[in-house]
């Protein structure tokens, strides 16, 4: 096994960056890996000074899902006790932004993960799919719920019974990918929405990520109570005040976080 960290991290002001780093098994999940990027991910969700969160992959792949050589042996009960896709909920609830930069391949678990993620970019040589089918099991990390509320149900069910994958820019005009970029200015990209929403007021951006996901995951009834409640609560922030004082005095808010 190589000494290699399988998850990089760097920090660059307010953003940090995650590479998941097993390029030669382009950059497969393995429960190893998983642990890594969620220790990393609640790390920084706690650290006061990181305002958002890029997460790309080494190599030729952002990752091609899921190791299927940890999985293909397991029973039920084993998949069921060792937590192994219950602890990717807490992917999904860190609170701060976090971007997917697709750099490559992001099949299976690969796929779902940028799923979880706030907003995806992805390089033209990315490809998105939900192949489980084509070894005998179907997505199990969220991805028949959250590819059929990017694509619609039709393309949803089309990739996940086919195993079909698409390329980064159909993925950008069925609404799977923000939007798509030559590879060498893949980070760039990130990191220039990164340092955007560093710079708002993070309380305001926490409750904005907290409502916009409310819309996938809750009814619209529910997502505009946790919408207004949000909504209500920034106006005990510094920053609201800050913010309007800001634009009354017309100069540039100074955003403490408070
Ligand atoms: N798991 C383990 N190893 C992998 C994976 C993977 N998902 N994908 C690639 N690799 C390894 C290959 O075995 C190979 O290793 P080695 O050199 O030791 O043989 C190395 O990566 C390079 O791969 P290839 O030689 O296959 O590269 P190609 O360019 O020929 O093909 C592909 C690239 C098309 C991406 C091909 O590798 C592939 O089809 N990979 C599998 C894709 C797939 O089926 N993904 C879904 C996995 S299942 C899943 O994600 C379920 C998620 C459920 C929730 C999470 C539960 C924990």
């Amino acid at each position: 096994m190589s000494n290699e960290p399988l998850v990089i991290s760097s920090v660059e002001g307010p953003i940090a960056i995650l590479t998941l780093n097993r390029p030669q098994a382009l950059n497969a999940l393995s429960p190893a890996l998983i642990d890594n990027l969620i220790r990393h991910l609640e790390m920084y969700d706690a650290d006061d000074l990181i305002r958002a969160i890029i997460i790309t992959g080494a190599g030729r792949a952002f990752a091609a899902g899921a190791d299927i050589k940890a999985m293909a042996n397991a029973t039920p009960i084993e998949m069921l006790t060792s937590g192994m896709i219950a602890r990717w909920a807490r992917i999904a609830a860190i609170r701060k932004p976090v971007i997917a930069a697709v750099n490559g391949y992001a099949l299976g678990g690969g796929c779902e993960l940028a799923m979880m993620c706030d907003i995806i970019l992805a390089s033209e040589t990315a490809q998105f799919g939900q192949p489980e089918i084509n070894i005998g099991i179907i997505p199990g990390a969220g991805g028949t719920q959250r590819l059929t509320r990017a694509l619609g149900p039709y393309r949803a069910m089309e990739m996940v019974l086919t195993g079909a994958t698409i390329s980064a820019h159909e993925a950008a005009a069925h609404g799977l990918v923000n939007r798509v970029c030559p590879p060498e200015t893949l980070l760039d990209e990130a990191r220039r929405v990164a340092q955007t929403i560093a710079a708002k007021s993070p309380l305001a951006v926490q409750l904005a990520k907290e409502a916009v996901r409310a819309a996938a995951e809750t009814t619209v009834r529910e997502g505009l109570a946790i919408e207004l409640r949000n909504f209500y609560l920034l106006f005990a922030s510094e920053d609201q005040k800050e913010g309007m004082r800001a634009f009354i005095e017309k100069r540039a808010p100074n955003f403490s976080g408070r």
